[in-house]
């Protein structure tokens, strides 16, 4: 390792490329399909000698896990930022080692010039289709709604909560309460029951989760309460994963914003570019569809993660 910049990436070379993965951690079924995605691409198959950390979520342990890479020497750093602040002064240290960093899925708020490209998913428009729909189903209806955030200080739970606002904004769609859930299927569960147990199965319309996961630990409270998911509450997520999409085609969950995990194959090509020293774009968004039941039951057979 250590060569970080010099264009020695890519296949074809003896040495293979040493690559640092900083990872959220494993909180939803999007993760694990991301993760895996990963380690397909960067495998020793493809030239690349992979070093995984998987952070559990703790913004402090995945800035651990990129010192670490950096005194390691690798030649290239991929990160998936847990939060979106915080980022300067280790990034800046990778910059100083002459090691080029890579984020794929969430974004930062540190400069641009302190990484070499992202690749992902538009957080906001995810957000705005979301509310779209909600506006389309009970825009003119008084509608109670209430919200499951993902991590706080994340780029997709803070986008997909402005760009959903924006798309109720003007609707009789009232949000009562928003809380987070951490992504996580528990998180999704327990906020839920605090929910029920504060306003009533009656007292809620709509759920908004940020990600099915959260959604599907939703509708296992609003079953234990007594309620009908779907139908007493109707429910809108994002990311279309298998158990999601399953849930959708079962009539528990209404609508599906996707959020594409498979971002391994284009991470690696940013990653063999960039020490190539081909110019790559600073951004490069993968583009999402969204699914209502009928929809999902045509394509669930068919899907990929
Ligand atoms: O939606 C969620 C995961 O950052 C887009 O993280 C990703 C989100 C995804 O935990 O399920």
């Amino acid at each position: 390792g250590g060569s970080g910049g010099n264009g020695d990436g890519g296949s074809g070379g003896d040495e293979p490329v040493s690559v640092g993965f900083a990872q959220t951690g494993s909180e939803s079924g999007w993760r694990s399909a991301n993760t895996e995605s990963m380690k397909t691409a960067f495998s020793a198959d493809n030239g690349f000698d992979l070093t995984f950390n998987a952070a559990d979520n703790d913004p402090a342990a995945q800035i651990a896990a990129v010192r670490s890479f950096i005194n390691q020497g690798v030649d290239a750093i991929v990160i998936a930022p847990i939060v979106e602040d915080g980022w300067d002064d280790v990034l800046q240290e990778a910059a100083d080692a002459d090691i080029p960093v890579i984020l794929e899925d969430r974004t930062v708020t540190a400069s641009e010039d302190l990484f070499a490209s992202w690749v992902g998913l538009d957080f906001h428009k995810e957000g705005v289709t979301a509310g779209e729909w909600a506006a389309e189903t009970f825009g003119d209806t008084p509608t109670k709604i209430v919200v499951l955030e993902g991590t706080t200080g994340s780029a997709p739970a803070n986008e997909r909560a402005s760009g959903f606002d924006e798309a109720i904004d003007g609707t009789a769609i009232e949000t009562i309460d928003s809380q987070t859930g951490d992504f996580t299927r528990d998180g999704g569960k327990t906020v839920m029951e605090g929910f029920i147990q504060k306003y009533g199965i009656d007292g809620i319309d709509l759920l908004y989760a940020h990600n099915d996961d959260m959604a599907l630990g939703a509708i296992e409270a609003i079953e234990a309460a007594g309620g009908v998911p779907g139908e007493d509450i109707k429910i809108v997520s994002i990311d279309a994963v298998k158990d999601g999409m399953q849930a959708l085609v079962d009539g528990k969950i209404n609508y599906i914003v996707e959020c594409n995990p498979l971002l391994g194959e284009l991470a690696a090509g940013l990653v063999t570019d960039v020490l190539a020293g081909t110019a790559v774009e600073k951004k490069n968004y993968v583009e999402d569809q969204s699914f209502t039941q009928e929809q999902a039951a045509e394509v669930i057979d068919s899907r990929l993660y």
